[in-house]
């Protein structure tokens, strides 16, 4: 009776398991995209979101870059990267050596 019991537990774990997935795994979905905001300095003009946007594609691990302005000249840019290929900090130098100043925006 135990025995059938715990048959029947492990049936239902494997049932589970292949309709959802491993939990483990299902958490770590998407383990190579990481994504991040940063707000951008000197964004004068509709040209700096492309300027940027484009220094931020040309890093190497960078997936996607978007790029939005204000009027008051600070831009933010979403950022989808491969952690195992790049970090904030190459996000942050990229913008910066293109002439605008970023970090990772925390609000
Ligand atoms: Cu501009």
């Amino acid at each position: 009776m135990i025995r059938n019991t715990r048959f029947t537990l492990l049936l239902g774990w494997f049932a589970v398991v292949a309709v959802f997935g491993l939990p483990a795994a299902q958490a770590n979905e998407h383990p190579e995209q990481q994504t991040v905001m940063l707000r951008v300095e000197n964004m004068t003009c509709s040209m700096c979101t492309i300027t940027v946007r484009m220094a931020l594609e040309n890093v190497p691990g960078v997936i996607k870059a978007e790029v939005t302005a204000e009027d008051d000249g600070i831009g933010l840019a979403k950022v989808i990267f491969d952690p195992m290929k790049s970090n904030v900090e190459a996000l942050v130098r990229a913008t910066t050596e293109a002439g605008y100043p970023s970090r990772l925006n925390t609000d």
